[in-house]
């Protein structure tokens, strides 16, 4: 009888014979196998050391200046009926793609070391959690993906004992971004990725593995697969709820996840507790309740405004053992980025002198810190827990500088689900292209669905089903801009005020006023104590604004359309429902 290693084993001999590797090297995630990758990475200049006595045993890396961010326009999603990718993808025939990747990766490798990555997305010994094997040529990545995922042997020992596993293959090929394809086979649990270094397209478990591949996984065994961050609220009386909120790349989800409490909250015993900062995996529990995991074991975050203002947390989480990508560096070779409140950059992120009368950025703004979440000061034990947490909020949240109040309170599953789907929000550094423009970003899946949106909107409200204990859903909007332009909330910590009141709905003491659109908080719901707002900044908080809704929800009505007879009837009838009482 073979072993349960058969397939992973041939799998990796004919990848080998495609891509000509000079070696092969099987990664057992030890910290012996990744001093000596560090020490070749440093040899040949892949990383550079940062001052080891602010910043202990942390790299610094410059990506290829063309490569520094996902590009959904090289991202395909390869099902055998282009319908199943739905529109929200951009498709090729599974035939065509796997063609032209081979073309691609055929002798890529040559001169090369190939690295067979083992990894578990989730704790190692979750039912929730998802194992997968990337090979890769580039060290960069090994050295990530030890970070960001369970990798090595205990995903090998998991893989044997399963038998299966999510195959990513991956090359860095030229950089070049004209031969950059970032391709999934959801159907043969297959993600093929050529031509990037960047975390998004190369760190496979990630958004490959952990989004796309998982989505289409999860619509089949009745799980979710969601862009949410995941955290504890611990109140005075020691009671800890879970929520779990989607925002789109760079729109703060580290910030919120490793939220510091405000000063009177923190006196009254208030805590915050981080499981994820990126994505959660969650399923029905016996009681009906939803539990989630973060498949993750660290943070990929961005650097630009992370300070000892915005997020303290974080800044301790990198004091060490971090590896950053593109940020700028300091005289004394700290690293430096926008934001950080202290130092001055002398080299910008491409490695050139910093000239600050350009006026340009020195760091990256989709620059980034790889760091282990066990170095977080706010990581939860219970992100280790096998079972995952229970879910009392869902919170989908986008950028909008107009119309969207602060925070509202869907009236039931079926509407929370097409407030998830009728997101909004400005587009941001984290994808190459335009940033700051508006667009519909259903649950901040966008780029990361694996399937139809109608079929994935299906699923989601699939799961109001007899039994069940959903949690209640609601929206926020940290983003709202006065007439002058500048920010009306003071976000960061006080974001808690906001998750309070969540939480006092949940358990059914907090009041609110009911709209077409959901039910918000009146000022005097929220715990504003020493918060200073201005008139302007109350009324558009907190105030709806009929009209402007009305127009929303015209253009969500055409949104629901451009999906065809395949989109659910139920979210229809929703957006009717409310298009209706706001007198459409
Ligand atoms: O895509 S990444 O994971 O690299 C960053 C993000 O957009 O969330
Ligand atoms: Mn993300």
């Amino acid at each position: 009888m073979g072993s349960r290693l058969d397939a992973l084993n041939q799998w990796v001999l004919e990848v080998a014979r495609l891509t000509r590797p000079a070696a092969i090297h099987w990664c057992d995630g030890s910290d012996t196998e990744n001093a000596q990758l560090v020490a070749q990475m440093e040899a040949d200049g892949t990383l550079i050391r940062l001052n080891e006595e602010t910043h202990p045993n942390s790299w610094l890396h410059r990506s290829h200046p063309d490569d520094v961010a996902r590009v959904e326009h090289l991202t395909f999603v390869c099902t055998s009926e282009r319908e199943d990718a739905g529109p929200n993808n951009h498709w090729m025939a599974p035939a065509d793609a796997h063609a032209k990747m081979d073309a691609l990766f055929d002798g890529c490798m040559r001169g090369r070391t190939m690295y067979v990555i083992p990894y578990c997305m989730g704790p190692i010994d979750s039912p929730l959690s998802r194992c997968g094997v990337e090979i890769t040529d580039s060290p960069y990545v090994v050295a990530n993906m030890r970070v960001m995922t369970r990798m090595g042997a205990a995903a090998l020992a998991r893989i044997e004992r399963e038998g299966s596993f999510i195959k990513g293959l991956h090359s860095i090929g030229e950089l070049d971004p004209n031969r950059r394809f970032i391709v999934h086979f959801p159907e043969e649990l297959t993600i093929k990725s050529f031509g990037s270094g960047y975390g998004g397209n190369a760190l496979l478990g990630k958004k490959c593995h952990a989004l796309r591949i998982a989505s289409h996984q999860a619509r089949s065994e009745g799980w979710l697969a969601e862009h949410m961050l995941i955290l504890g609220i611990e109140n005075p009386q020691g009671e800890t709820h879970y929520i779990a909120a989607a925002f789109p790349s760079a729109c703060g989800k580290t910030n919120l996840a490793m939220l510091i409490p405000p000063e009177g909250y923190r006196e009254d015993g208030w805590k915050v507790w981080t499981i994820g900062d990126d994505i959660c995996w969650m399923r029905p529990g016996p009681d009906g309740r939803l539990y989630a995991i973060n498949p993750e074991a660290g943070f990929f975050g961005v650097a630009p405004g992370t300070s000892i203002n915005s997020n303290p947390n974080a800044l301790e989480t990198i004091a060490h053992d971090t590896i950053f990508t593109n940020v700028a560096v300091t005289a004394d070779n700290q690293p430096w980025w926008e934001g950080l409140n202290h130092g001055q950059p002398v080299i910008d992120w491409r490695g050139n002198d910093y000239d600050f009368s350009k006026g340009t950025p020195a760091a990256h703004p989709n620059s980034r810190f790889t760091v282990s979440a066990r170095q977080c000061p706010s990581y939860s034990h219970k992100a280790e827990d096998a079972q995952g947490v229970p879910i009392s909020a869902i919170v989908f949240g986008g950028r909008r500088a107009s119309l969207v109040p602060l925070v509202f309170e869907a009236r039931d599953w079926t509407h929370g689900v097409l407030v998830g789907a009728a997101m909004g929000s400005e587009t941001t550094a984290a994808a190459t292209g335009a940033v700051g423009v508006m667009r519909r970003d259903p649950m901040a899946m966008k780029p990361f669905c694996g399937y139809n949106f109608a079929d994935y909107f299906g699923h989601w409200l699939s799961f109001d089903k007899p039994g069940a204990q959903l949690p209640k859903v609601f929206h926020v909007n940290w983003f709202r801009k006065g007439d002058d332009g500048k920010f009306l909330w003071p976000g960061f910590g006080d974001n808690l005020r906001v998750l309070e009141w969540m939480i006092k709905r949940v358990e059914g003491k907090a009041g609110a006023v009911e709209t077409p659109i959901g039910n918000l908080p009146k000022e005097a719901d929220l715990n504003l104590d020493g918060v200073r707002l201005s008139d302007e900044a109350r009324a558009k908080l907190f105030g709806f604004d009929a009209d402007g809704w009305r127009n929303e929800f015209a253009s969500i009505g055409e949104f629901l359309r451009e999906y065809g007879p395949r989109m659910p009837e139920a979210l229809h009838a929703e957006q009717q429902r409310i298009a209706g009482a706001l007198g459409a």
